[in-house]
């Protein structure tokens, strides 16, 4: 049985060997499921990052989700990706690893990817049905040959393996930890926080979506999560979650 002293985040714990994707099941059983629920699979067979890409999620990662239900507005739910991304680099230094997050959704070491974090949900303006957080840390899992230049595994870091289940562990308490502040409506320090550990902020980015390409310097994140880029010409524009992709210029 796993020792964790959270009050909500892991209050019930599903475990598979294999899954299709874990975010995917606790979206189906989010409705039912009480707050804090995980669900976490040893191998997940077509984990999945945003826009329908994949995510390769082998033996020896750490794939799960989490199921909230927070009673906040709206504009506070991209927050929640910050909650995890600062949990994750918390745990990532317990083990003696730095990590920098990078807008929106991923945490790097030494540039790759390490973790890769995917909100999704249910909601309306008025009201918050669920939110499934999907995470996935590359532990001990090998990384394939076809990804080696952009992801990395704690193993890779660190030149040895790590006990899977203590970094499981530890990443619950954090995560409980940065929930319940934002549950408190802590998001100054959270942004704070994030801004710590970015690896953005200060740095001449492109911002590539469909239609277009925003070349800037990213100076901020705004309360609704959004990242602010400087343009050439001083103008500051503010750049949404979705399906834009952030690159270092
Ligand atoms: P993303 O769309 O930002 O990143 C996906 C991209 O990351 C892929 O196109 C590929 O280049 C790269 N990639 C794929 N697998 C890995 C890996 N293991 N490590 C590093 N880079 C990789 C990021 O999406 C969000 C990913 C969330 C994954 C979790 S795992 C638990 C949950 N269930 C699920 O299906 N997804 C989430």
């Amino acid at each position: 049985m796993l020792d964790i002293n959270t009050e909500i985040i892991g209050r019930k714990v599903i475990y598979l060997q294999e899954v299709e994707s874990t975010n995917e099941l606790a979206k189906k059983i989010a409705p039912q499921e009480e707050e804090g629920t995980i669900i976490v699979a040893d191998i997940q067979r077509r984990g999945r990052g945003r826009k329908l890409r994949k995510w390769i999620s082998p033996k020896g990662g750490l794939w799960m989700s989490v199921i909230l239900k927070p009673n906040v507005h709206l504009v506070h739910i991209t927050k929640l990706v910050f909650v995890s991304a600062l949990a994750v680099v918390e745990t990532l230094a317990e083990f003696g690893i730095e990590g920098k997050i990078k807008w929106p959704n991923d945490v790097l070491v030494n540039r790759k990817k390490i973790c890769g974090i995917l909100s999704e949900g249910k909601y309306s303006t008025d009201s918050v049905e669920y939110v499934v957080l999907g995470i996935g840390l590359n532990v001990n899992n090998e990384i394939p040959v076809d990804l080696l230049d952009v992801a990395i595994s704690m193993k890779d870091v660190l030149g040895f393996r790590v006990p899977l289940v203590e970094v499981f562990r530890n990443l619950l308490e954090k995560l409980d930890k940065w929930y319940l502040r934002y549950l408190d409506g802590q998001y100054a320090l959270i942004l704070e926080e994030w801004k710590a550990y970015s690896a953005v902020i200060g740095k001449e980015v492109r911002i590539v979506g469909d239609n277009e390409e925003i070349i800037g310097t990213a100076v901020d994140v705004s309360d609704d999560g959004s990242l602010i880029i400087a343009l050439k010409d001083g103008t500051l524009k503010k750049i949404y979650y979705g399906d834009v992709s952030l690159r270092f210029s």
